[in-house]
C-alpha cells in the first residue's frame, strides 16, 4: 500500500545564508527567534530559542510543533542554564596525574583524537579488536554512529542500560509478533493499563496528557503498581502489587481471559500459534494462587482482567517497572505481548501499533546506518555474555532479523542491533577486571554515567580503574568522566541537529545555535576516530545534516526541507497482518516462542519468585525486612543529570527515600532525617520522605545521586558512593533474567536504619 508523506505544516521557513540550518520563519518580529528542540529527555519537544545578539536569552515551547504543541516541562525550561552552565566541559581534556586525581591538561580535538586513535590501534594489534568496549545510557544521541564505528573497528562489545531499559521488551516483542509496540494509541483507547509506568513523572509532556485526554473521553484506567502513583489515585482499579510478582498476575489474567472466553477467538485461531500450550502453561494460575503470590485481593485481580479484556480497544503502554525487576523481566514482556495479542488489540485503532508505518518505513533508518554486516563472523562469536544470554546477542538478533526479512521491505522496521544485540555489562566489567575470557583494556562511554546507571557500582568502579584507556564524551565532569584518560566536550541537543524517527512520524529536530566553544556532537567524535583508524570510506558525510539528507533521499526530502515542514507523518494502516502476517518464524503471533525455544529459553512464561524476597529468602528477610524498589522517576531530574543546575537542585536538594509514615514511626524516623539503607551488597544514605503512596512493607530509593559540588577526585569522587542506589543493586547471574540478563533495580530486600 502506497502512502504519501503527510505534510503537517506548510509554514515556509527561510534559511540563514551559508548556514543551512533552518531558522524560524515568517514574520519580521520573529527574526530573533529560531526553532529548535529539547533533548533533555526522550520526546524531543519543539522549542523556540529567543536571541539577543548571539546570546540565547529565553527558551519557550514551540506552539506550532505538531507533537508537543508548545508544551515545555519543568526540565525543558532548564535548557538555558544547561547551555551556558559554568561547569560545562568546553575543550578536550587529557589526564596528566594519576587516574581519578582530577589533574587535566586542555588539548585540541585533533591531538585528542590522534592520541586516542593511536592507542586504540596499538591495543587492537596487541589483543584484538574485542579489547575495546562501549558503555551506553538511554537514548540521548544518535547511537547508530557508535554501532557503525564498533562494527568497522571489529568489536562486538557495546553494552549498557538497554539490558534493562525497554530493550528486553523490544527484543521479546520482535520474537513474539515481529515488531515493537512503540505507539500504544492511548488517546483513542477505551482502556489503559499502566503497568509499572509512572507517566506523570516520567513522561509529563506526551503520555501523561494523552492519558488525561483519554480519561476525559471515558477511557477506563487500571494501574498495576506497588506505589499509589498520581494515576493510581484516580484509577478505576489500582492493583497494589508486591514488587517482582507481575508475571504471576499476567498469567492469572491470561488464564481467566481464556477460561471466560473473553479473548478474540477469531484472531487467536487465525493469527497465533501455541494457544493450546499457553492454556496449559497458565492452568495453575488461579485467582487464589495469584492473590497469594501478588498480595492483590482476588476479586480485584478478576475485575482487572475482565475490564481489560472487555474494553477494546485497550492498551498496555511500556512501563519500566516490568523491565527492571530482574529474573522475571523478559517473561513479563512476553506476558504483556501475549495479553495484547489474545485480546485482539494489535494494530487496531485505539490499540497497539508497531514501530513503522507507511512512508516512514522507506527512510534509511538506523539499522541501515549501523553497518551490521561489516562485523566479521569470528568477532561476533566473541561478544561477551552472548554464551549466557544468546537471545540478546547475535544469535537472537539474527533470528529476529531473518524473520523480519520475510515481510515486504519497509513494512516493519528491522530490529536495531543497538536495541537487541548487546554484550552484557556485567560480563564486560568482569573481563576488564580479570582479563578473562580475554583482556578488555579500553572503553568509550558516551551519554552514559556507568557509575550511576549500572548496578553493582563497586564492580563498575573496579573495572573503570583497571582500564588502560578510558575515553568519555560528556557535558560535565561526572564521577565516571573523572576516571577517564581523555574527556571530550559534548554539544547539547540545541547545538546539533537530530532526526527523530518513530513509528508514526519522522521529525527534523533542527540545531538552534552553533556549538559553543569546542563542543561537538557524537557523529563528529566517531567520524573523527574512524577517519584515523582506516574507516575513511565509510564516513563519507562531513556533517550530521548530510547524513540525514541521505536518510531522507527515498522520500524525496532532505533535512532542511523536512525541517521546513517540521516532519512527515505516515498514515496509520491497521490490521496489516491480514495481508502480510507477522514477522516471526511462523508468520503468526508466537504465543509459544520458537526463537526462545531454539535458543534454550523458556518458550512459555513461568513465574519465578524474586531471589531476595520474603518468600524465597525468609532468613535474609529477618535481617533485611523491607522490600526495596529504586528509581521511580521524579521531576525535574533526569537520571544523574541536573545535579549541578541550581534551580533543579533548589527543587530537589537531597536524595530522598520514600517511606510509609507507620514504618518510619516504628523505626524512629521522621521527615527529613538522614537514614541508612542497606542490602547485602552495600549501604547508602538518603533523607526520609514520608509518603502514603508507599506500602508499609516497602521503600523507594531515588537513583543516580551524586554531588557535583564535592571533590572531583578520589577518594570522594563527587560523593558517588554515598547515596547511589546502585550500591545496593546486585547483578550476579542468579538475579538476572535467564533470557536477556536483565538485572534488578527493584523487587529486592533491604533494611532502613536511623543514621
Ligand atoms: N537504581 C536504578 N538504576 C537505574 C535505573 C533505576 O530505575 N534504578 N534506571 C535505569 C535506566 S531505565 C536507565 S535508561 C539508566 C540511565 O542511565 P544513563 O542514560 O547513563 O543516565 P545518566 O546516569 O544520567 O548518564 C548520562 C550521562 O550522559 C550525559 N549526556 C546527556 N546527554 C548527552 C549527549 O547528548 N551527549 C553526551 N556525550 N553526553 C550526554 C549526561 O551529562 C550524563 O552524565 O539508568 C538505569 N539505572
Ligand atoms: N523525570 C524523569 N523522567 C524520566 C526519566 C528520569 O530519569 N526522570 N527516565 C526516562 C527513562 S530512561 C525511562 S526508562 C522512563 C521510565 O519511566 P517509567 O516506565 O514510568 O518507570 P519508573 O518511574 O522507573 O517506574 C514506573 C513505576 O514502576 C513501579 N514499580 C517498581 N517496581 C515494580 C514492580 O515490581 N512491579 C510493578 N508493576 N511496578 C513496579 C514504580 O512504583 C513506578 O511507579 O522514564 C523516562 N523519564
Ligand atoms: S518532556 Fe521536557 S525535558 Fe523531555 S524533551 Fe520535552 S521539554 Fe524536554
Ligand atoms: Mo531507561
Amino acid at each position: 500500500m502506497q502512502m504519501q508523506p503527510v505534510i503537517i505544516s506548510n509554514s515556509f521557513v527561510p534559511f540563514n545564508q551559508g548556514n543551512n540550518k533552518p531558522s524560524f520563519p515568517e514574520a519580521e518580529q520573529m527574526k530573533n527567534i529560531r526553532r529548535s528542540y529539547c533533548g533533555l529527555c526522550h520526546p524531543r519537544c519543539g522549542t523556540l530559542l529567543h536571541y539577543e545578539g548571539d546570546q540565547v536569552v529565553k527558551i519557550s515551547g514551540d506552539p506550532k510543533h505538531p507533537i508537543s504543541r508548545g508544551a515545555l516541562c519543568q526540565r525543558g525550561r532548564l535548557m538555558l542554564e544547561h547551555l551556558y552552565h559554568p561547569q560545562r566541559l568546553n575543550y578536550p581534556l587529557k589526564r596528566v596525574g594519576e587516574k581519578g586525581a582530577g589533574q587535566w591538561q586542555q588539548i585540541s580535538w585533533d591531538q585528542a583524537l590522534d592520541e586516542v586513535a593511536e592507542k586504540l590501534a596499538r591495543l587492537r594489534d596487541k589483543h584484538g579488536a574485542e579489547t575495546l568496549a562501549f558503555t551506553h545510557g538511554t537514548k540521548r544521541t544518535y547511537h547508530w554512529d557508535c554501532r557503525r564505528f564498533f562494527n568497522l573497528f571489529g568489536s562486538p562489545n557495546t553494552c549498557g542500560v538497554n539490558t534493562i531499559c525497554m530493550c528486553p521488551s523490544y527484543a521479546t516483542e520482535y520474537a513474539t509478533y515481529g515488531g515493537m509496540i512503540m505507539g500504544s494509541e492511548v488517546p483513542a483507547a477505551n482502556c489503559i493499563v499502566l503497568w509499572g509506568c509512572n507517566a506523570s513523572q516520567s513522561n509529563p509532556n506526551i503520555l501523561s496528557p494523552q492519558i488525561i485526554g483519554a480519561r476525559k473521553n471515558g477511557a477506563k484506567l487500571i494501574v498495576v503498581d506497588p506505589r499509589k502513583t498520581r494515576e493510581a489515585e484516580k484509577a478505576d482499579i489500582w492493583l497494589q502489587i508486591r514488587p517482582g510478582t507481575d508475571l504471576a498476575l499476567m498469567l492469572g489474567w491470561i488464564r481467566l481471559i481464556i477460561k471466560e472466553q473473553l479473548y478474540d477467538q477469531d484472531f487467536v485461531s487465525r493469527y497465533t500459534v501455541g494457544f493450546a500450550e499457553l492454556e496449559e502453561a497458565v492452568e495453575s494460575y488461579t485467582p487464589a494462587k495469584v492473590a497469594e503470590i501478588t498480595s492483590i485481593p482476588e476479586e480485584l485481580i478478576v475485575q482487572g482482567a475482565r475490564m481489560y479484556a472487555t474494553s477494546s480497544p485497550a492498551v498496555i503502554p511500556f512501563g519500566l517497572g516490568l523491565d527492571k525487576q530482574g529474573v522475571n523481566s523478559t517473561q513479563c514482556a512476553r506476558g504483556r505481548a501475549i495479553l495484547r495479542a489474545i485480546t485482539g488489540n494489535l494494530e487496531i485503532p485505539g490499540g497497539e501499533v508497531f514501530t513503522q508505518a507507511g512512508d516512514i518505513g522507506k527512510i534509511h533508518d538506523w539499522v541501515h546506518l549501523e553497518l551490521n554486516d561489516r562485523m566479521p563472523q569470528e568477532q561476533k562469536g566473541k561478544q561477551l555474555g552472548a554464551d549466557m544470554y544468546p537471545f540478546f546477542g547475535y544469535p537472537g538478533w539474527e533470528k529476529n532479523t531473518a524473520a523480519n526479512q520475510q515481510l515486504p521491505e519497509g513494512y516493519m522496521a528491522p530490529p536495531e542491533a543497538w536495541h537487541s544485540n548487546l554484550a552484557h555489562a556485567r560480563e564486560v566489567m568482569e573481563a576488564i577486571i580479570t582479563g578473562k575470557p580475554y583482556p578488555v583494556t579500553a572503553a568509550i562511554t558516551l551519554a552514559n554515567n556507568p557509575l550511576l546507571a549500572l548496578p553493582n557500582t563497586k564492580r563498575v568502579f573496579e573495572a573503570l580503574k583497571k582500564l588502560e584507556l578510558y575515553v568519555v564524551v560528556e557535558y560535565y565532569m561526572t564521577p565516571s568522566a573523572a576516571m577517564a584518560d581523555y574527556v571530550f566536550p559534548a554539544a547539547s541537543t540545541v547545538e546539533t541537529s537530530e532526526l527523530w524517527l518513530t513509528n508514526r512520524f519522522c521529525m527534523a529536530c533542527p540545531q538552534g545555535i552553533d556549538p559553543l566553544y569546542e563542543r561537538r556532537n557524537s557523529y563528529d567524535f566517531y567520524r573523527g576516530l574512524g577517519m584515523r583508524l582506516g574507516q575513511e570510506r565509510d564516513w563519507p558525510w562531513k556533517t550530521i545534516e548530510e547524513v540525514y539528507d541521505y536518510c531522507l533521499e527515498p522520500v524525496g526530502l532532505n533535512f532542511s526541507k523536512l525541517a521546513e515542514q517540521y516532519g512527515i507523518f505516515g498514515e496509520m494502516e491497521y490490521r496489516r497482518y491480514e495481508q502480510h502476517g507477522f514477522g516471526t518464524p511462523s508468520g503468526k503471533v508466537e504465543l509459544k516462542s520458537s526463537i526462545f525455544e531454539d535458543l534454550g529459553a523458556d518458550p512459555l512464561p513461568q513465574y519465578k519468585e524474586p531471589v531476595w524476597s520474603p518468600v524465597s529468602s525468609p532468613d535474609l528477610a529477618q535481617e533485611y525486612p523491607l522490600i526495596l524498589i529504586t528509581g521511580s522517576r521524579y521531576m525535574p531530574m533526569y537520571h544523574s543529570e541536573q545535579r549541578q543546575i541550581e534551580s533543579a537542585r533548589k527543587k530537589m536538594p537531597d536524595p530522598l527515600v520514600s517511606v510509609h509514615p507507620e514504618t518510619a514511626e516504628e523505626l524512629g524516623l521522621a521527615e527529613g532525617d538522614w537514614a541508612v539503607i542497606s542490602t547485602p551488597l552495600g549501604s547508602i544514605r538518603q533523607r526520609v520522605k514520608l509518603s502514603e503512596a508507599m506500602h508499609p512493607t516497602m521503600i523507594d530509593v531515588q537513583h543516580s545521586w551524586w554531588f557535583p559540588e564535592r571533590e572531583p577526585k578520589l577518594p570522594e569522587l563527587f560523593g558517588v558512593f554515598e547515596s547511589n542506589a546502585n550500591m545496593l543493586c546486585p547483578d550476579d547471574p542468579e538475579f538476572c533474567s535467564p533470557e536477556i540478563g536483565s538485572w534488578p533495580h527493584s523487587a529486592l530486600l533491604c533494611r532502613l536504619d536511623k543514621e
